[in-house]
């Protein structure tokens, strides 16, 4: 099965590039004798925020088609840039950081990065792609390999959950197959290093649900050994309590092209390799592994949400009343054909780009046993997967979702609005280029049917990424109505999103908030929180509802106190409604301590600093406060000695603030809070600002620390602009209230 194309294109593979330190993050394994593409043929495109990597193969094309700047960086390539005036204020310091942020802009105005982290979402692309015999792109499957190796643990040789996290079944055996189907040979070192950690953790049959599920499409674990994803549950009608409209729709999302996958046990036949990566994943030979007896199996390692007892119980009633008693033909093909509706109806409300990596693989592999291998569905799927790829000086990872477009170009505006400098004719093309983006990517209408496939309202909303995936988020849309208001505000900027368009974001936040007060990401909570004794997913914790978020409810709260200024009558009281029951919401979710969990970013200093800027917001500061006073102590009290902040990914998991070494960006975070609370003792605050101002280089950029973000407290993922948008908006912040004084 023609996998990976064969050498045709005169690809050297010699190391030439000069790997910079830009992009390097906390650990980089050092690496022998790597395979690699010519990195300086590598380009992105960008097309109304359409992110796509390309790999020239011609001297010519390399001439037309010249790396930009923001190419070399993402590649990790010397830039060359010259050494900027010496930066005493933060105001100095703020223009540095624009002049090198500025040429990290892309053509349709908005900013992009790698937005890599966990080690699950490159092996579904993979996997999807070799079910679906879709060829891989010789650089593509080298540059793969080239990130996966550079990511394996140089100590025991396994991979984890994330990029930081410890070596996990999961990680491993995922990790491990899609080498093997990239063309890594079972005898690499690597991979045998790779195998003995696989079987120190008991071999593939510990592996978690989503493991066993692609090992069993692929044909490399038998169907028995997966726990059932029933499809027949979107059967049921909406009033039921667990419906799966009901839950987090990331996880409805998966479930329903799993729950056909699933039905329908597809395997991919078997081939020399797939025979042979059979007899490499267990510790015994396959033919005696009884793979029925493995259902619940599951390294500790990976059972961070071990199944409940209720969950395993309705599991053995499937697995041994239901499917082979009780489900009759008529109801598999019901079940099948209602879920291969929704499945189509996603694609078609995204053209195919879908929610998230996750998904998309897994409908691409739906679209091929139902419509196919050479359906328009099956091709269109195949197109679109490129848009997660990023490719990085490591190699190629799979982004968390087709960028981050509009979420990083919101902040991007904000920061330089919080700085004084949106006037500045300086910035100004940059950020009517960003206004012009913004406006570009506003969703215009609703879903078609979209009660039929429980989406969300979303006209006027803005998605994480681009328009064209089309998902509402409450902050997102949140930060975006922001960043266009500030503009729009100000003399030099057009009025690109006129009044009506403005009132319909608003509309839409509106139908997002909870009877709590609170907002939550996508929806409001469909859901009760009972639903996690569903949770089949082992490594992921707070997955299977929506849920309250101090992050997503401020930012409403900051947005819509934006919008009465300039428009104080449009719906006056359903807006002062909403705000009274968001602020309710983010002091009730206060804990003891006075800090708040953050579940989107690393961690209490996140969360922290969007609580105290709701609070503040209306009035409420450290002198006048006694919660706020009790926030800012908290977050005093986890200073480092070198004046900064820094909070390891373990608070995530635990809940209790894990302290690292200072980072950049949580120190940004910790100041931006406390100022907002008017924390009345500034030497704190002028140390952490000295602190971001002298890691910043001679060209203007911060280098990568630690990563900054999170999903479902157990899985990390990175924001590589943060280190410019939040230190810009906390430096711009401290000059606007304490001066533009020398700071260094
Ligand atoms: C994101 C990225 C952005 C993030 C914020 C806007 C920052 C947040 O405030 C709300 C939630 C949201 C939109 C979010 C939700 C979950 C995502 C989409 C991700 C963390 C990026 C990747 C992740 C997604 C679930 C990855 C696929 C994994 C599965 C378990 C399905």
């Amino acid at each position: 099965m023609g996998m990976v194309k064969s050498k045709q294109n005169g690809m050297n593979g010699q190391a030439i590039d000069e790997e910079g330190p830009h992009n390097g993050s906390a650990i980089t394994p050092s690496i022998e004798q790597v395979e690699r593409t010519d990195i300086y043929r590598w380009r992105l495109r960008d097309e109304r925020g359409c992110q796509t990597w390309h790999y020239l193969r011609t001297d010519q094309e390399t001439e037309v088609w010249p790396q930009s700047i923001a190419d070399r960086y993402f590649l990790g390539l010397p830039l060359d840039l010259p050494d900027l005036p010496a930066s005493k204020t933060p105001i100095d310091s703020i223009q540095n950081a624009l002049s090198f942020f500025s040429q990290l802009q892309l053509p349709p105005g908005n900013w992009a990065c790698e937005y890599g982290g966990p080690m699950f979402l490159l092996p579904g692309l993979v996997c999807a792609w070799y079910v679906t015999q879709t060829p891989i792109p010789q650089p593509v499957a080298i540059e793969m390999k080239r990130y996966l190796f550079a990511r394996q643990n140089p100590d025991d040789g396994g991979w984890g959950l994330h990029i930081e996290g410890e070596s996990t079944a999961y990680g491993t055996i995922m990790t491990y197959v899609v080498l093997r189907l990239l063309g890594a040979g079972e005898e690499d070192k690597r991979l045998i290093k790779a195998r003995g950690m696989l079987h120190q953790l008991g071999g593939a049959v510990n592996g978690p649900h989503w493991a066993k599920f692609w090992l069993a499409v692929l044909g490399v674990m038998e169907w028995d050994a997966v726990n059932p994803v029933p499809p027949e549950l979107w059967l049921v009608p909406d009033w039921v309590p667990f419906a799966p409209w009901r839950w987090w729709i990331h996880m409805r999302q998966v479930f329903l092209p799993m729950s056909y996958i699933y039905s329908t046990k597809f395997v991919v036949p078997s081939t020399p390799l797939t025979r042979q990566i059979r007899e490499e994943l267990y510790t015994q030979s396959y033919s005696s592994v009884n793979f029925a007896s493995h259902r619940n199996s599951i390294s500790s390692r990976d059972n961070y949400h071990p199944k409940t007892f209720i969950l395993t119980i309705l599991n053995w009633l499937l697995v041994y009343i239901w499917f082979p008693f009780l489900r009759t033909e008529s109801i598999r093909k019901w079940a099948e054909g209602w879920t291969i509706d929704l499945i189509q109806r996603e694609d078609e409300n995204t053209d195919y780009a879908n929610l998230a990596p996750v998904n998309s693989a897994m409908n691409m592999v739906a679209c091929y046993i139902y419509d196919g291998p050479d359906s328009y569905s099956v091709r269109r799927h195949r197109e679109r997967l490129p848009e997660f790829l990023w490719m990085k000086h490591e190699g190629m990872l799979v982004n968390g979702t087709n960028g981050v477009q509009t979420w990083d170009t919101s902040w991007l505006v904000q920061a330089v609005v919080e700085a004084g400098l949106a006037q500045d004719p300086k910035w100004i093309p940059m950020l009517k280029r960003a206004l012009e983006f913004l406006e570009d990517q506003q969703i215009r209408e609703n879903c078609k049917e979209q009660d039929v496939c429980y989406r969300q309202q979303r006209k006027g909303a803005w998605a994480f990424s681009t328009k064209l995936q089309g998902y509402t988020v409450s902050d997102t849309t949140s930060e975006a109505l922001k960043a266009v208001l500030m503009l729009q505000s100000l003399p030099e900027y057009p009025q690109l999103v006129s009044g009506e368009r403005i009132q319909d974001a608003i509309d839409t936040l509106l139908t997002m908030q909870n009877a709590s007060g609170g907002f939550a990401s996508y929806e409001p909570t469909r859901g009760s929180q009972y639903l996690e004794i569903l949770n089949a997913a082992e490594v992921f914790g707070r997955i299977m509802v929506e849920y309250d978020y101090p992050e997503c409810s401020t930012a409403v709260v900051t947005a819509l106190r934006l919008f009465s200024k300039y428009n104080p009558s449009y719906r006056k009281a359903d807006i002062s409604k909403a705000l009274d029951g968001a602020l309710k919401y983010i002091r009730k979710a206060q804990r003891p301590d006075g800090s708040w969990y953050g579940s989107w970013g690393i961690c209490f200093t996140y969360a922290g600093m969007f609580a105290l800027e709701s609070l503040s917001s209306v009035g409420e500061n450290y002198t006048n406060n006694p919660r706020v006073s009790k926030a800012c102590e908290f977050l005093i009290c986890k200073q480092r000695d070198d004046g900064g902040w820094g909070e390891s990914y373990k608070s995530c998991e635990t809940g209790i603030y894990v302290q690292r070494d200072s980072q950049v960006v949580m120190t940004s975070w910790a100041i931006i809070g406390l100022m907002a609370a008017e924390y009345p003792d500034r030497r704190p605050i002028e140390r952490a600002v000295r602190l971001i101002m002298g890691r910043q280089q001679k060209n203007g950029e911060w280098l990568q620390e630690g990563i900054e973000g999170v999903f479902n407290k157990s899985v990390m993922i990175s924001y590589p602009n943060y280190k410019f948008t939040f230190t810009i908006k906390a430096l711009g912040m401290f000059a606007e209230r304490y001066g533009n004084s020398s700071m260094l």
